[in-house]
C-alpha cells in the first residue's frame, strides 16, 4: 500500500484523470516477492499443504484457500445490455464555445483540456461475444469536468427502437438469445426479435438504421456517436436551449460488408477491440467533433416530429451540426476489468448548465443505470477510480459494502450546527433544473406526435444510395430468412411494405408463403446527410487504414521500401504478409520481416491487398496455393482495393481473378487499373502506384464492382 500512496503524492505526469489513476496502479511487473493478500510472503503456489505426499491436502493451508476463494469470485454480472466492449482514455477540446446558452465551463471554456473516456459496445451479445455482428453499437462518453462527471451515454445510431424506458425489458428480451435455448447468441436473426419488431410500429425507423451498414461498422474509430434525447442547456438566468448531441469521427464513417463481418465473427472475434487497441498503441491516435444541433425553447412545437420522441432524429437539413470540440483517445486501460468493466456511466450525471428534457425514454434511462450499476458494482461504485470524479467529491452518502473513503465529518447529515458540507446556491456553481412548468392529467399517454413512425423510416431509405439500399435488402433477407414462424416473417413484411414497397418486395422475393399488401405512398423526401456513400459530411480518407503487403516467391526488393513509405506517410498502417513469419528473403536476396503467413491471416484482416511479384520467377500460372487464391478473390468480393505488380500482375489476371481483369494488362509498361485493382507490371512502378493505390484505398470500397456485380 505504501507503493500507492507514494504514488498518489509523487505523481506528475498526464491530466488530473491519469495522476488520479496512477495512485491506484500497483506496478506488479517488477521482481518484488509474492504475498498474500494481506503481504505475507510466500513460499510454495504451486503445491498445497498435504499431510504426506499422497496425503489430503489440510483446511490450515490459508494461501490455497485465499487463492481459490478469490478466484472463485473473480467474476461479476455482465452488464444486461451493452456486455461486450473496449474502452479507452482521452482528452476533450473545446474549440467553438457556448457562451451565452449555457453556464457549464466544459462547453464554454475553451482554455480547458478535460480528461475523458469512451466505452464501445455491442449491445446484444454477452461479454464473450464477437465483435462485428449486425447491432447498433454503444458509445459511452465520460468527461472528467471540474464541475463534476458529465456522462453522454450514446449509440452510434440516432435513433432508438422504442419511445418509452417501460418497453425496454420487453424489447431486450425479444432481441436477446431465446430464452430456451439461449440460441442464437449476438443476432436479431430470430422469431422473437422479429415478432417484436413486427407488432411494434415504433422499432420502424430505427429498424432502417439497424439493417443498414451502420450495423456492421468497420471500427469504433470509424463511427458516428448520438445522445438520441434531446437534452437542454441552461444559461445563467436558467433560460433554456433544446440540444441534440453528434459525435463526428475524422477518419469518416464506414462500415464493412456483411459477408466480412459474418466471417470475422469467427477469425478476429476481438477485430473492433484489437483495431481501437492498435491504433492507440500506433499513436494513432482517433478523433471526433463533438457538435451540437441547438433548437430555441419557442421552437420546441415546429417540428413534424416531436422533440421528446427518440424514434426521431432532427434532420441536418432542418437544424445544422455545429462543431464546437475535439475528442480525441490517447491512452489505454492498464487493467481491463478495473477499468472498463468497472466503469460504470449514469445518463444522469450532469454537470450544471446542463438539463434533461422530458423524453420518456431519458426518464427511465436515469433511473436504470444508476439502479444497474448496484447490482454489478455496488453501492460504492462511485469509489471505483475510473469512475470517481477529478474534482472533489464529499457527500453525507456512508457505508455500504466496499466503503473505500474514511469520511472525517461527524455529522453525515444537512443542516448540520457547523455547516459542514454546505449546499451552493446556483449563482455560484451548485446544479439547478430547468424550472418548467408543468401541469397536466396523470395518464398513460404519450403526445399526439408520438404516433407517426414511418416518415423518417421512408427519409432513411431514400436517402441511401444503390449499394446501401441493396445492403438494406440483403439485411433484411438474411434476418427473416432466420425466422421460422410465417406469422412473424409476415408482419415484418407488412412493417416493411409502410416504408418502401419495393424494399418490401425484394425483401419477400426470398420468402416463401408470403404476401406484399398493395403498395403504400412514399413521401419520395431525401436527407443529403444520411448516406455513407454520398453523405455532405462523409469523410473519405486513407489514414489509419490496415494494408496487407503479400510478398509473394521471389518478390521484387525495390518495391518494399517506398511503399512502406509512402504509406506510413499517409498515417496507414502497413502489414506485411509472407510465406512465414519473420525474414522473408527477396529476388534480389535481401529480406522484409513479415508479422503474418499467408495461412495464419485472412483478407478480412487488411482494409486492401497488394501483391508484391518478382520479375525472375514466373509464377503466372503455377502459383496454385489456394489461401492466396482465395485472399485475393475475398478481398476483390469484399470491394477492397487490390494492387499486383511484377510477375503479380500475371497471377491476378491469368489465376487468382481471372475473367475479371484485362488479360494484356501483365504486357503493358503503364499501370492499369480495372474494376479497382491496379496492376503494375513493372516492379519498379514508383509513386504513380502508390498514389493510386491511397487514393482508392480513401475511397473505402469500390461500389461499382459491387453494382456490376448486382447488375449481372
Ligand atoms: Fe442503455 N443501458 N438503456 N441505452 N446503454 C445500459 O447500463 C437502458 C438506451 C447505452 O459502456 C445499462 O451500465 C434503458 C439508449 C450504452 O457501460 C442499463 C433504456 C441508448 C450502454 C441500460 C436504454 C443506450 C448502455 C446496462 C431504455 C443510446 C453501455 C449496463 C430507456 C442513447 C454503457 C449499464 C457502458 C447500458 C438501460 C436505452 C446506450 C441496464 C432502461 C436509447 C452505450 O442501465
Amino acid at each position: 500500500m505504501a507503493q500507492v500512496v507514494d504514488k498518489i503524492v509523487n505523481s506528475t505526469v498526464g491530466d488530473a484523470k491519469k495522476r488520479q489513476m496512477d495512485g491506484f496502479t500497483i506496478d506488479q511487473n517488477e521482481k518484488t516477492p509474492l504475498t498474500t493478500y494481506f503481504g505475507t510472503k510466500v513460499s510454495e503456489t504451486d503445491i498445497a499443504l498435504r499431510a504426506g505426499a499422497r496425503g489430503p491436502t489440510v483446511l490450515e493451508d490459508f494461501h490455497n484457500r485465499e487463492k481459490i476463494s478469490h478466484f472463485d469470485h473473480e467474476r461479476i454480472p455482465e452488464r444486461v445490455v451493452h456486455a461486450r466492449g473496449a474502452g479507452a482514455f482521452g482528452e476533450f477540446k473545446l474549440h467553438t464555445p457556448l457562451t451565452g446558452l449555457t453556464t457549464a465551463h466544459i462547453l464554454t471554456d475553451t482554455s480547458k483540456i478535460t480528461p475523458a473516456y469512451v466505452r464501445f459496445s455491442t449491445v446484444g451479445g454477452s461479454r464473450g461475444s464477437a465483435d462485428s455482428v449486425r447491432d447498433p453499437r454503444g458509445f459511452a462518453a465520460r468527461f472528467y469536468t471540474d464541475e463534476g462527471n458529465w456522462d453522454l451515454v450514446g449509440n452510434n445510431m440516432p435513433v432508438f427502437f422504442i419511445q418509452d424506458a417501460i418497453k425496454f425489458p420487453d424489447l431486450i428480451h425479444a432481441v436477446k438469445p431465446e430464452p430456451h435455448n439461449e440460441i442464437p447468441q449476438a443476432q436479431t436473426a430470430h422469431d422473437n426479435a422479429w415478432d417484436f419488431m413486427g407488432l411494434h410500429p415504433q422499432s420502424t425507423h430505427m429498424q432502417q438504421w439497424a439493417m443498414s451498414d451502420r450495423g456492421i461498422p468497420r471500427s469504433f474509430r470509424h463511427m458516428q456517436g448520438f445522445g438520441v434525447h434531446t437534452f437542454r442547456l441552461l444559461d445563467a438566468d436558467g433560460k433554456s436551449t433544446f440540444v441534440k448531441y453528434h459525435w463526428t469521427p475524422h477518419l469518416g464513417t464506414h462500415s464493412l460488408v456483411w459477408d466480412e463481418a459474418l466471417k470475422l465473427a469467427g477469425q478476429d472475434p476481438d477485430f473492433h477491440r484489437r483495431d481501437l487497441w492498435d491504433a492507440i498503441e500506433a499513436g494513432a491516435y482517433p478523433k471526433w467533433e463533438l457538435g451540437v444541433q441547438l433548437v430555441k425553447e419557442e421552437d420546441e412545437h415546429k417540428f413534424d416530429f416531436d422533440l421528446l420522441d427518440s424514434t426521431k432524429l432532427i434532420p441536418e437539413d432542418l437544424v445544422p451540426v455545429k462543431n464546437i470540440g475535439t475528442l480525441t483517445l490517447n491512452r489505454n486501460p492498464v487493467d481491463y476489468f478495473a477499468e472498463v468493466e468497472q466503469v460504470a456511466f449514469c445518463t444522469q450525471h450532469i454537470v450544471p448548465g446542463m438539463d434533461f428534457t422530458n423524453d420518456p425514454l431519458l426518464a427511465g434511462r436515469n433511473f436504470s443505470y444508476q439502479d444497474t450499476q448496484i447490482s454489478r458494482l455496488g453501492v460504492n461504485f462511485g469509489d471505483i477510480p475510473v469512475n470517481r470524479p477529478v474534482c472533489p467529491f464529499m457527500t453525507n452518502q456512508r457505508d455500504g459494502q466496499g466503503t473505500m473513503f474514511s469520511k472525517s465529518n461527524r455529522q453525515a447529515y444537512h443542516p448540520n450546527r457547523f455547516d459542514i458540507l454546505p449546499t451552493t446556491e446556483p449563482a455560484k456553481g451548485g446544479f439547478r433544473s430547468y424550472p418548467e412548468v408543468v401541469s397536466g392529467i396523470k395518464e398513460r399517454m404519450h403526445g399526439p406526435k408520438f404516433n407517426e413512425f414511418v416518415s423518417q423510416a421512408q427519409l432513411f431509405y431514400n436517402s441511401m444510395s444503390e449499394p446501401e439500399k441493396q445492403h438494406i435488402i440483403s439485411a433484411y433477407q438474411f434476418e427473416l430468412s432466420k425466422c421460422y414462424e410465417t406469422i412473424v416473417q409476415q408482419n415484418a413484411i407488412n412493417r416493411i411494405n409502410l416504408i418502401d414497397h419495393d424494399l418490401a418486395l425484394a425483401v419477400a422475393s426470398s420468402l416463401s408463403d408470403i404476401k406484399v399488401p398493395d403498395a403504400v405512398p412514399n413521401h419520395g423526401q431525401k436527407s443529403e446527410f444520411l448516406s455513407q456513400v454520398t453523405g455532405k459530411n462523409q469523410t473519405f480518407t486513407a489514414e489509419g487504414r490496415k494494408v496487407g503487403i503479400y510478398l509473394l516467391p521471389g518478390y521484387s526488393y525495390a518495391q518494399v521500401e517506398p511503399l512502406k513509405l509512402a504509406f506510413t506517410a499517409a498515417s496507414m498502417m502497413v502489414k506485411f504478409v509472407g510465406p512465414a513469419t519473420g525474414k522473408v528473403e527477396a529476388g534480389n536476396g535481401q529480406t522484409q520481416i513479415a508479422e503474418f503467413t499467408f495461412e495464419n491471416s485472412r483478407s478480412t484482416h487488411f482494409d486492401a491487398l497488394i501483391f508484391i511479384g518478382g520479375d525472375s520467377d514466373d509464377y503466372t500460372k503455377k502459383l496454385k496455393n489456394g489461401r492466396l487464391i482465395h485472399a485475393a478473390r475475398e478481398a476483390y468480393m469484399h470491394l477492397k482495393a487490390i494492387a499486383a505488380t511484377g510477375n503479380a500482375v500475371g497471377w491476378l489476371t491469368d489465376l487468382a481473378l481471372a475473367g475479371d481483369l484485362p488479360a494484356d494488362a501483365k504486357t503493358k509498361t503503364e499501370i492499369t487499373q480495372a474494376n479497382g485493382v491496379l496492376l503494375a507490371p513493372s516492379v519498379g512502378a514508383g509513386a504513380e502506384f502508390s498514389e493510386k493505390f491511397i487514393d482508392a484505398v480513401a475511397k473505402h470500397r469500390v461500389w461499382d464492382r459491387e453494382v456490376d456485380h448486382i447488375a449481372a
